[in-house]
């Protein structure tokens, strides 16, 4: 995702094995139907899409059995009308299908691939998710068994009076196939993986060291990794009054390196230090290019959470640790308090950058977060002052938003406040989030149920769709929004015009060819990594420096307002990304069976 300034010095590729089961329509139908290829499990809604590249009218399908034995008898389609590359769309409701099994979808001569229902179709899910983080490491990185930017991180820059120093940095993840490093992303990461434990302890599995290799050390993989994200946090805010937001910056793509040996020249030498940014609350940017930032809170919000939320689940574990967490968290709250507005992210020698314009949201999550582990009334009463501010994510209903524009892309503050409030802080919270639900589904009134807009990281915003979905029925025991929840999650595992689960290695048909060096240069599958997503025509083809390298086997469905492609030259829609895969976390870990 940010890799916009590159341009790709791309290597040849050459003997690239095509995923498996082709992308293309059956033979001559020109129809498809696309299903959640992890399954459904049997209490479920269950719904295929069929998508018909030229008008055609279905009227029905049947469900066989592995047998071939018709268990679902003739049932008729509803038609939902035209949708991207699809003259049509149909929805194909098999709810009442709740029998344990493999089964296929028949219609218009055409059948799906195999459909699982099952109590465990979600078994795994999350805990998948970590093998990605684990590969992003940054400092000691377990895939690499060696050091990625060790003793490179960093040089403190853009500080009215200490710009030169060496601060020691190294650690946390990066943020996606490049190797810069965000505190904004990292703390939401880190809070996603946290929260994903505290609720749902039993989706993780204990397989893996502190340091990621593998080998169980009797502590949840989940918490491995939460904890070296909260490692990194804490170098990032190593005074009260110096808040750091980022290492390296769009200088890193230069090269197409392995992250081992980054050759990133930020004029300190080849493969030398980078540099690290504090926030400063002024616009920032060491060369031609600014960003808007106007505070510190945005950032001081975010790392206050983490902090506090890892000192209250690591209290038992380690009372150290946690304390030194507690403290942390308060006074990055009191600095994100004293200094209202947003943080973004510095951009250098490209114009782009993250352009978060929300900080209320941040600080909201913080505030309850204190109050949760303190319970000192003064941190709610400040978290309830901070969510009226921003009730709405501002993106649900829109069209369109700048690059990480409102971010997270879900309020996480408003769950907590209802997990800590009284009745009537609850009911305000939940009508909060219904608002957003309700501006998504009203743009949703297609085949597929998707209301977000296209921007760059739509699978980002599905995932926190379905997260605020899950979110508010369980506050509320309504099931208004389970359409779209459900459609939600089905969409990013293969419900959508490709056929494709957005996450590497989970279903049958998953992107093979990511944006990634590690992948393409090592051949390595990025388990676990969610990558981007589709993104409208009208911005895959502005962008700069972008090329397909290969044949796009999903020509068929690249024709209509969105566009996917599994192509590693494909920056925009096919680039894993870190904070995107923690985000999914929690909401599959509440998929998981007990
Ligand atoms: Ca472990
Ligand atoms: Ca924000």
């Amino acid at each position: 995702m940010t890799r916009a300034g590159l341009f790709l010095v791309v290597v040849a590729i050459s003997c690239r094995s095509p995923g498996p089961g082709g992308s293309a329509p059956q033979r001559d139908s020109g129809i498809a139907i696309r299903v959640n290829q992890l399954g459904y499990r049997p209490d479920a809604r269950k719904v295929a899409v069929a998508c018909t590249l030229e008008p055609r009218v279905i009227t029905s399908f049947v469900i066989v059995d592995e047998r071939n034995r018709t268990v679902f008898r003739p049932t008729a389609t509803s038609t939902d009308g035209p949708f991207g590359p699809c003259a049509a769309t149909y929805r194909l409701d098999f709810s009442p299908l709740r029998r344990a099994g493999v089964y296929r979808i028949l219609a218009a001569g055409v059948s799906s691939p195999p459909v699982r229902i099952a109590d465990d179709v979600y078994r795994g899910a999350a805990d998948s998710l970590l093998a990605y983080m684990r590969e992003q490491r940054s400092g000691y990185n377990p895939v690499f068994r060696d050091s990625v930017h060790q003793r490179s991180d960093g040089v403190l820059v853009d500080h009215p009076t200490r710009s030169g120093e060496f601060i020691p940095v190294s650690g946390g993840w990066a943020d996606a196939s490049d190797y810069l490093q965000y505190g904004a992303t990292t703390a939401h990461a880190t809070t996603m993986l946290l929260l994903a434990y505290r609720d749902h302890p039993e989706a993780f599995a204990d397989r893996f060291q502190a340091n990621g290799l593998p080998g169980a050390n009797g502590i949840s993989d989940v918490l491995d990794e939460a904890r070296w994200g909260l490692a990194w946090l804490l170098k990032m805010y190593p005074q009260d009054d110096l808040l750091l937001n980022q290492v390296a910056d769009d200088r890193d793509h230069t090269f197409w390196d392995l992250p081992v040996n980054d050759s990133a020249d930020y004029g300190w030498g080849r493969g030398a230090r980078r540099p690290v940014y504090p926030c400063t609350g002024k616009p920032q940017g060491l060369f031609e290019n600014k960003n808007r930032s106007t505070g510190l809170a945005s950032t001081a919000g975010k790392y206050a959470a983490a902090f506090a939320l890892g000192a209250a689940i690591f209290r038992e574990r380690d009372t150290a640790f946690a304390r030194r967490l507690a403290e942390r968290a308060r006074a990055v709250y009191a600095l994100g308090a004293a200094h209202p507005g947003v943080c973004q992210t510095a951009p250098a020698r490209s114009p782009y950058f993250y352009e978060e314009d929300d900080w209320a949201d941040d600080m909201e999550l913080g505030a309850v977060e204190l109050f949760a582990l303190t319970g000192e009334r003064t941190y709610f009463d400040a978290a309830l002052r901070y969510a009226a501010v921003e009730p709405v994510s501002r993106w649900m209903g829109q069209d369109t938003a700048r690059h990480y524009q409102w971010y997270p892309w879900h309020n996480n503050g408003h769950y907590e406040i209802w997990r800590a409030g009284s009745d009537s802080a609850r009911r305000v919270v939940a009508e909060y989030y219904a608002r957003g639900l309700e501006a998504v589904a009203r743009r949703a009134r297609n085949g597929f149920r998707i209301g977000i807009p296209f921007i760059w990281c739509s699978n980002n915003l599905l995932a926190s769709f379905a997260t605020q979905a899950t979110f508010y029925r369980r506050m509320t025991g309504d099931s208004s929004y389970i359409e779209y929840e459900t459609a939600a999650l089905d969409w990013l595992f293969g419900t959508n015009p490709w056929g494709v689960s957005m996450v590497i290695g989970l279903g049958d048909r998953y992107p093979r060819t990511p944006h990634s060096v590690v992948a393409d240069q090592l051949r390595l599958q990025l388990t676990g990594g969610l990558v981007d997503g589709p993104v409208y025509r009208s911005i895959f083809e502005h962008l700069r420096g972008i090329r397909l390298v290969e044949a796009d086997e999903y020509a068929p469905f690249n024709t209509g307002f969105i566009v996917y492609h599994d192509d590693v030259g494909d920056y925009s829609t096919n680039e894993p990304i870190m904070d995107g895969t923690a985000n999914l976390a929690w909401v599959l870990a509440g998929l998981s069976p007990r």
